[in-house]
Order: structure tokens, then C-alpha cells, then sequence
């Protein structure tokens, strides 16, 4: 069912990784009819070779790195390239080009050739390219890449022209977008060569269960490659490197006695996050190929009742935030420091679940939520779903094709424990009805160990979507967005909504997002709207109503948003959104500390 394995790369004794990050050569295509870069065959050259190009690092978002604003606000086909070199060791073996996300739509060449093309970001692609390189001298990879968000593209999008040449300069457009946060565009993973033999360990599923103290590992492996008799051998190793069980077969069950299972930190202090590792060793029997695959796994369950949600069928609360891949200068480029920046500051707060709004995050942050025993709410780029057409076959198509590529991925991470599959859609129109219950029932079926859900900023009376979902996630901005700088209204309005929600559908509910505009530094008492003291008195307000439903039906809180973050350019948007609880630079607002407070007593009370 899975099709292709999108398998993270990783070293081996059969496998080898390069790494294409770093300065690549650059350019926009500015003309007229933004078509030049095809029409002048930039792919069939070195870039420099057809007009002038910047430097622009890889990975980065290309928007915010230099002092230019026709690239800040760039729409349209950008253009990369850079030379490599391929082992000539590797020449008998699979040579996988592979881009961990780029945004939005690539068309990738190697040496003037098509090799492949991808639509959407945030989710990898790859392509052998052994006989397109040259393993005796350099080669080129030239990536052209459009940020165009149309009706059809998750996140969706329009442009608007204007061609009255009295009013506006000739070629004027804007791309309008249904998101509150920047569209960046870029190359924002790394980008690697890497090989594997011919025939090769395309894909691994792994699901757990538990019965008692022992962990149930199933697993299912898929060759690739040289069709022939493949053998498959399966060892389970702890921590310590100790084989605690293995099989002779590319799929089967594995018992462990005793088991170690995944726990979230806050659950389980003295070994969260614990994963073992499954060695996967494949043999082809007439080619001798042989490759070998180590995939950490967690062994734990997920369930939702009628009123909580279970963790290895103890009840979890969630404490958590919302977050974005956002920073200065580099927007959704991928950063080590930054990813340990966040989670040290994520433990700082007592935090124990985020949702990765509103797009599936780079896979070593979600590997790192693994590890250090932080719950994911996985959510897909499907925001911003709020137009007609947006409902359309086209539409809904791509939403069931990303779906599928974001499950393949994030399967056997054991942190993510709820999909996603959309932010505040216009769940209120009839639409959304079919529209929903084919692109969560579709995810329910790739993956049945999983509850599916989508976010809701609509009213309890007329959803079309939300029958068909196993956790209510609402979004709720009393005293921001309605009756503002009123916090008195908090508490009346939130515990009115909870109760109807529970009461029509009988199903546990968080509130995924409330949040208050703060610029830090700004002081005001009595509280006033973007003083820090505001985001305090407002989020205490929530917090009274969480606390009184808690014990029942109310599984979880996560603020708006754990960082402030850039936006489009617009009047409610005082140089991007500034809800964080962190600054952009991540230092903390009065509110973190508030926040800090009230999650740090929720240990081991979750
Ligand atoms: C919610 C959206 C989120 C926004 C937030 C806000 O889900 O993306 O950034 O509101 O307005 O509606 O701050």
C-alpha cells in the first residue's frame, strides 16, 4: 500500500552518504513572462554560464539572506545549481539523489537531464540518477523551483494581476496567501547523495502493541531493486547494542519480554523516549547483494476513549505549544543549532507535546521529539483550506497524494502520535463534509494505529467535517480576535463552548491554539493589548477552564505559539506574528514564565 519507501538516509556498512550542502549558485528568472529560465535552457549550462548569479546557501529559505528585496518578495521560477562529484566506487551501485524538501515545486536536472520533479514542500523526494552522473569527473545539479501557491497547492493560494499600467507598473501581480505565516521559498533541507546495492531495503512499517510488560513488534519489510529471492533478517537491539530478539523473514512479529516502551519525559522521568533499533539485513541470493538498514523505533500505543487520550493505556494530558520552522535570516531553513535552541527551550517550559503547525516539520526535529520524549501532533500543509474551489477533485487529490508521502515518512517515528490532515479549513460549508471524510478516512486507512484529526476554528452547531474525527482540536481566540482586550469574557465563552462541543459529540477535546499579539518589553498596568502583562492575564483566564475540564473530557492545551514569527506584510502584523511565548530570538516573555509555572506542576500528574 505504501508504493516507493521514502527511507531517511543513513550510513551503513552497505550504504554511504554524501552531502550536497553549502553555497550554491543562484538566480531568479525576472523577465517579463517569467518563463526565460526554460526558454533559454538554464539547466543545459552552468548557471553563470547564462547571466549573473548570487550566492545562496543550502539549506536556507533564499528570502531573508541578502539585502535585496526583489528575492525577498520573489514569485515565480528561482534557480539553483551547484557541481558534485560521485565516488566512482559507487558505479555499480543504486546512486539516490535526494532533496529533503524544497518549496513548492521542483523540477531537478542532473547534467542538462530531467530526472525528477516534485510538487509541494515540506516532504522529500528522491530519484536514482546512477545513469545520468559521470563517476570520473564533476557533475551539475540544477534544481528549478517555483514558490507559486495556486488554488490546487497545499498551502493553497491565488494571485492577483493588475494590469491598468496608469495604476501599476507593467507586470504587477501579488500572490495572495490563506496563511498567517511568510511563504518562504528555498531549498529548506539538506540536500545528499547517498548509495545503496542494487537490490536494497526500500521500506520498513513498523506498529507495536503491548500486552503487559511485553512489547508486540511488527514489521513489514520491502525490497527494491533486482527483481530474484531476497532474504530478509531482523534483530531488535536495546540501548546497550543487546540483540533482545530477531526473525529470519521480511515480515513477522517479534515478541519482548520485559520491554522497555516509549514513554513521553513527563510520564515517565527515568527513561523517556526510550527506542530500540531494528537491523534490517536483506540478501539478494544471485546478485550476492546485500544491504542493511537501522531504524530506531519506540514501542508504544496510542488510544482515544469517548473522554481521554491514552498513552500505552495510561492517560496522558497535553501541555504543549504550537510551533513554526521560522527564523531570522535563514526563515524554514534547517539548523542545528536552532532545532537544540528550541528544544532546550521547549524543557525549559515543562513542555510535552507540540503540533507542528502548519506543515510536517524537517525529520530531525521530529527524531529529536523522539528521543527526548516530546509528543507530536503531525499536521499536514493543508492550511488555509477556506475557498470553494480549494474543495475541489484537483485539490482533494493532492491532499490524499501529501498524505500519503507525510505517513510514509513519519511512520516509525515514535513521538508522532496524532495526524492532522488541516488548520481552521472552512469545515461550515457543506463541502467539507465529503471533501473531509475522504482525506481523514484515506489516513485512517494507511494507518490504522493512529488517531486522525484536523484542527477547527468553527462552531460547535454546523461542522461538516468533525463526525469523522478521533479528538476535537479547536482553536479559540476569546478576547483577541472577538471582544478585545476583554478578558472577563474568557472564561464564560470557553466553558460554554467546551460543554456544547462535549455534549453534540462525545469525544475528547483539546484547544490547539489561544493566543495574545505581545511585543516584548512593552509594559502595561493595568493589562492592556500587546503588553506582556495582556498575554498573562489572557492565557490565566483559559487556564481556569482547562483546569475545571480536565479531569473529564479535556485532554490537552497548546499556546499560540511558542515563538513570535514572520507573516506577509499587513496591518494587523507588526513585523510578523508576535503571540510567542518567545521572542523571535527565543528569550523568554512574561508569559513563558507564567507558562513554565503552570506546566512544570503538571509533571508526573499527566
Ligand atoms: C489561527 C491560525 C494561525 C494564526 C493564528 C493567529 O491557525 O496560523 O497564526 O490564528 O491569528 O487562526 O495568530
Amino acid at each position: 500500500i505504501w508504493g516507493k519507501g521514502m527511507l531517511f538516509p543513513r550510513d551503513s556498512e552497505t550504504r554511504q552518504i554524501r552531502n550536497l550542502d553549502g553555497m550554491w549558485n543562484f538566480r531568479i528568472d525576472t523577465s517579463s513572462n517569467r518563463n526565460q529560465g526554460f526558454e533559454q535552457k538554464w539547466f543545459s549550462s552552468p548557471l553563470q554560464q547564462s547571466g549573473p548569479v548570487v550566492t545562496m546557501p543550502v539549506p536556507s529559505s533564499f528570502n531573508d539572506v541578502l539585502a535585496d528585496k526583489t528575492i525577498r518578495d520573489f514569485v515565480g521560477w528561482a534557480w539553483y545549481d551547484r557541481e558534485f562529484f560521485v565516488p566512482s566506487d559507487w558505479m555499480n551501485k543504486r546512486v539516490v539523489l535526494r532533496f529533503e524538501s524544497a518549496h513548492y515545486y521542483s523540477i531537478v536536472y542532473v547534467n542538462s537531464q530531467q530526472v525528477m520533479t516534485h510538487n509541494g514542500g515540506h516532504l522529500p523526494f528522491e530519484a536514482d540518477i546512477n545513469q545520468y552522473v559521470n563517476f570520473n569527473g564533476p557533475n551539475r545539479v540544477t534544481l528549478a523551483l517555483n514558490n507559486t501557491l495556486t488554488p490546487d497547492t497545499l498551502p493553497p493560494g491565488t494571485v492577483r494581476y493588475e494590469t491598468d499600467t496608469n495604476r501599476y507598473p507593467a507586470g504587477y501581480f501579488v500572490q495572495n496567501v490563506q496563511m498567517d505565516f511568510f511563504n518562504y521559498g528555498g531549498i529548506h533541507r539538506h540536500v545528499r547523495i547517498y548509495s545503496t546495492p542494487k537490490t536494497y531495503i526500500d521500506d520498513i512499517t513498523i506498529t507495536t502493541d503491548i500486552q503487559g510488560t511485553t512489547g508486540i513488534v511488527k514489521y513489514e519489510v520491502i525490497a527494491g531493486g533486482q527483481p530474484g529471492f531476497v532474504t530478509g533478517e531482523v534483530a531488535i537491539l536495546d540501548k546497550m547494542g543487546n540483540v533482545v530478539g530477531s526473525k529470519q523473514s521480511l515480515s513477522d512479529t517479534i515478541q519482548i519480554a520485559n520491554a522497555n516502551f516509549w514513554w513521553p519525559y513527563t510520564m515517565n522521568t527515568s527513561s523517556p523516549g526510550y527506542q530500540y533499533t531494528m537491523k534490517v539485513t536483506l540478501g539478494q541470493a544471485t546478485t550476492n547483494d546485500k544491504d542493511v538498514y537501522r531504524l530506531p523505533f519506540g514501542i508504544r500505543t496510542v488510544t482515544m476513549t469517548t473522554h481521554q487520550w491514552l498513552i500505552n493505556n495510561q492517560p496522558f494530558y497535553c501541555h504543549g505549544v504550537n510551533k513554526h520552522e521560522d527564523a531570522d535570516i535563514r526563515g524554514k531553513g534547517l539548523d542545528y543549532a536552532l532545532i537544540a535552541r528550541d528544544f532546550s527551550m521547549l524543557k525549559w517550559l515543562g513542555v510535552n507535546c507540540f503540533r507542528t503547525s502548519h506543515y510536517p516539520y524537517a525529520e530531525e526535529i521530529l527524531d529529536q521529539a523522539s528521543e527526548q520524549g516530546i509528543v507530536i501532533i503531525d499536521e499536514s500543509p493543508g492550511v488555509g483550506i477556506t475557498e470553494l474551489d480549494n474543495f475541489d477533485n484537483t485539490s482533494l487529490l493532492h491532499h490524499l497524494e501529501v498524505m500519503g508521502e507525510m505517513v510514509r515518512r513519519d511512520k516509525n517515528k515514535p513521538a508522532v502520535l496524532v495526524w492532522s490532515v488541516a488548520n481552521e479549513p472552512r469545515s461550515g460549508l457543506s463541502a467539507a463534509g465529503p471533501y473531509f471524510q475522504s482525506v481523514i478516512g484515506h489516513t485512517q486507512s494507511l494507518d490504522p494505529t493512529r488517531p486522525v484529526t484536523f484542527v477547527c476554528n468553527n462552531d460547535y452547531e454546523d461542522d461538516f467535517a468533525i463526525p469523522y474525527v478521533d479528538i476535537i482540536l479547536i482553536n479559540r481566540y476569546y478576547a483577541w480576535y472577538s471582544d478585545n482586550g476583554h478578558t472577563e469574557v474568557i472564561q464564560l465563552q470557553l466553558d460554554w463552548d467546551l460543554i456544547n462541543w462535549r455534549k453534540k459529540y462525545n469525544k475528547p477535546i483539546m484547544v490547539s491554539e489561544y493566543g495574545a499579539d505581545t511585543i516584548a518589553g512593552l509594559h502595561r498596568e493595568p493589562s492592556f493589548v500587546f503588553s506582556e502583562e495582556y498575554q498573562v492575564d489572557f492565557m490565566s483566564e483559559y487556564h481556569h477552564i482547562f483546569d475545571k475540564h480536565r479531569n473529564d473530557f479535556f485532554v490537552g492545551e497548546l499556546v499560540w505559539n511558542f515563538a513570535d514569527f514572520m507573516t506577509v506584510q499587513g496591518i494587523t502584523r507588526v513585523n510578523g506574528n508576535r503571540k510567542g511565548l518567545l521572542s523571535r530570538q527565543r528569550e523568554p516573555k512574561a508569559s513563558a514564565h507564567l507558562l513554565r509555572k503552570r506546566y512544570m506542576a503538571m509533571f508526573n500528574s499527566t
